[in-house]
């Protein structure tokens, strides 16, 4: 980060050239997933340039995904995603899938409470009139990288108190004799919208995996009708195939 090679006159805007000599960093090797950045005031001394440009060419490298900004702790270069292979036939949890290939899980809730249902809600989970719906909305992280953003809508009859899960959302049904047994999972190819890439840490538009999730009791009820958007990046669903009789 010398200030030599800044140029007022040449090679573009001060900021876009800061942004191609940290992705070239980034892209030698100089600069390795997870190492820190200076601070905003610190890098600007290093360069010369104003802070304001340091943190124009910061965001553009956070919005293309190479570097990761954290509250309170820095910015980032952004961890290598190593794709994960998802097996498709069996019905487990996020935080099950992660166990088993020995992660570790994190979420960040962004909404947890009981709702009116919406029309697509009172569809899925064949609510009546007055029944009310629990909705968990959470970023699913594993070793600290985010997944995928989890939209969970239950009946409240199954999970009155969705403020109660902290952690895994099978393994409060299961304790409360109402893990489901079947469901039906739907995949479809998505573009990551700005909200969601800012939660996903991924460029906005880049492509993403929408999966719809109704999950049923063995009486046949409908226990979890779950929309979440996986990172197109980080995932490979994987299913085998039989013969057709
Ligand atoms: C999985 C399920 C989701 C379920 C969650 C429970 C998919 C696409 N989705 O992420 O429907 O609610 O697991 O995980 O597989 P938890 O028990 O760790 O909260």
């Amino acid at each position: 980060f010398s200030p030599q090679g800044f140029d007022e006159a040449g090679s573009g805007p001060l900021y876009l050239q800061l942004h191609r000599r940290i992705a070239a960093a980034i892209a030698s090797g100089r600069l390795k997933p997870g190492d820190s950045l200076p601070a905003e005031r610190e890098m600007a001394v290093m360069t010369g340039l104003s802070r304001v440009t340091v943190r124009k060419g910061v965001e553009a490298l956070v919005a293309s995904g190479q570097l990761v900004q954290r509250r309170g702790s820095g910015t980032f270069v952004a961890p290598k995603v190593e794709r994960l292979e998802q097996a498709l036939s069996l019905l487990t949890s996020f935080t099950e899938d992660m166990a088993r290939r020995g992660r570790q899980v994190e979420s960040i809730w962004l909404a947890r409470g009981l709702h009116v249902p919406s029309p697509e809600e009172v569809m899925a989970l064949g609510l009546g009139a007055d029944d009310r719906v629990a909705r968990l909305e959470r970023v699913r992280r594993s070793d600290d990288l985010p997944l995928a953003i989890e939209r969970a809508s239950l009946p409240a009859t199954v999970l009155p108190e969705p403020e109660a899960v902290t952690g895994s959302l099978y393994a409060a049904l299961e304790a409360r004799g109402q893990r489901p047994v079947r469901a039906v999972q739907r995949i479809t190819a998505a573009n990551v919208g700005a909200r969601d890439a800012a939660l996903l840490q991924v460029t906005p538009g880049v492509a993403g995996l929408k999966i719809e999730r109704i999950s049923y009791l063995p009486s046949g009820k409908v226990v979890e009708f779950t929309r979440s958007l996986y990172r197109g990046d980080a995932y490979d669903f994987a299913v085998e195939l039989k013969l057709a009789p």
